[in-house]
């Protein structure tokens, strides 16, 4: 897909969910290398530099998407040539989106084995990583029953429940406010992550963290499951992850909202999971305590990430 068209897409949440907004941004900055036709390797960079800077742009939360860009871009100013640079970036490119199909893959194993036999299983939006736990453990033949929420306001809840029927899982449908009255029910929630800190807090779909609470309070399982590439090293150094705000006509509509002028519509579309409330994250490596996240950067992102760049969250 086209530079300009892949940016728009993101934005306007076509292309959406932290591991396909990695790939997409990945599959971009590929085919930019390719139809960027210029033999001066400076004039090459600066484009990319560009490219990057305008993907990264779409979307502020997922800290997939600036890693994805990092990765890809590695190693660019090394080159000799433009020609050097634009395989670079097709080899970082090709190479990123097979290893983050192939982290899900690993997510999968190593999530089912956390789900037992006969658990009832509660899901937030409509992430591949949580989905593939919950499908591998179906496929190792365990009896599951999950619950999956709507998700207010873009009701990723109904593609969650298209996957989970299209694999015979008996699935019920619940709409977002609907979880601490049946969490007593819940042996297990399994969510994704658009980013994991360094000190282990899990940032999410909004409405995550107020799960993660009721399953404190019912003592069951909050587990998340998150490719290493999810996890952000300049948090290491303090830095914060903004947490996106869409425009408020996702909730009401303008003419509903016209009619209402003392009222404002706030719409964040992500919050943060404290690390107390979570008892493990799934990573490609293996299960994980919230506690490893900084061991997790250190061997898959890089100390240096955070001071280097500046392009990363
Ligand atoms: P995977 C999504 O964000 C959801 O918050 C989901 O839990 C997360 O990305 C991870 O998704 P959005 O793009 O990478 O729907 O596991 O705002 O598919």
């Amino acid at each position: 897909m086209p530079l300009i068209r892949t940016a728009d897409a993101i934005r306007s949440m076509e292309i959406r969910g932290a591991g396909r907004i990695a790939r997409a941004a990945a599959g971009a900055l590929r085919d930019h290398a390719e139809a960027t036709e210029t033999a001066d390797r400076v004039a090459f960079q600066k484009e990319m530099n560009r490219a990057a800077a305008l993907l990264r742009s779409t979307r502020p939360t997922a800290v997939s998407l600036p890693n994805a860009i990092h990765i890809v871009m590695r190693g660019l100013e090394d080159a000799d040539s433009a020609e050097d640079a634009r395989g670079i970036i097709q080899r970082n490119a090709d190479a990123f989106i097979r290893s983050s199909k192939e982290a899900v893959a690993m997510i999968a194993t190593i999530g089912a084995n956390q789900i037992r036999d006969g658990d009832v299983i509660l899901t937030h939006c409509n992430s591949e990583a949580a989905l593939a736990c919950i499908i591998g453990a179906k496929q190792q033949g365990k009896e599951i029953e999950v619950y999956a929420t709507e998700v207010r306001p873009w009701n990723q809840g109904l593609l969650t429940i298209e996957v989970l029927n299209q694999h015979e899982i008996p699935t019920h449908y619940i709409v977002d406010s609907a979880v601490r009255i049946f969490m007593h029910e819940i042996d297990c929630v399994i969510t994704g992550a658009d980013a994991v800190c360094s000190d282990g807090s899990v940032i999410n779909k909004i409405g995550t963290s107020q799960i993660a609470l009721a399953a404190h309070e019912a003592r069951t399982r909050m587990v998340v499951a998150a490719e290493t590439y999810k996890f952000a090293p300049r948090t290491l150094a303090g830095h914060t992850i903004p947490i996106e705000e869409r425009p408020g006509s996702e909730v009401l509509s303008d003419e509903a909202a016209r009619k209402l002028p003392y009222v404002r519509v706030r719409n964040p579309v992500f919050d943060v999971t404290p690390a107390a409330y979570i008892d493990g994250i799934v990573t490609e490596t293996g299960l994980i305590p919230p506690s490893y996240a900084p061991f997790i950067i250190r061997d898959h992102l890089g100390w240096d990430l955070p001071m280097i760049a500046d392009d990363t969250t």
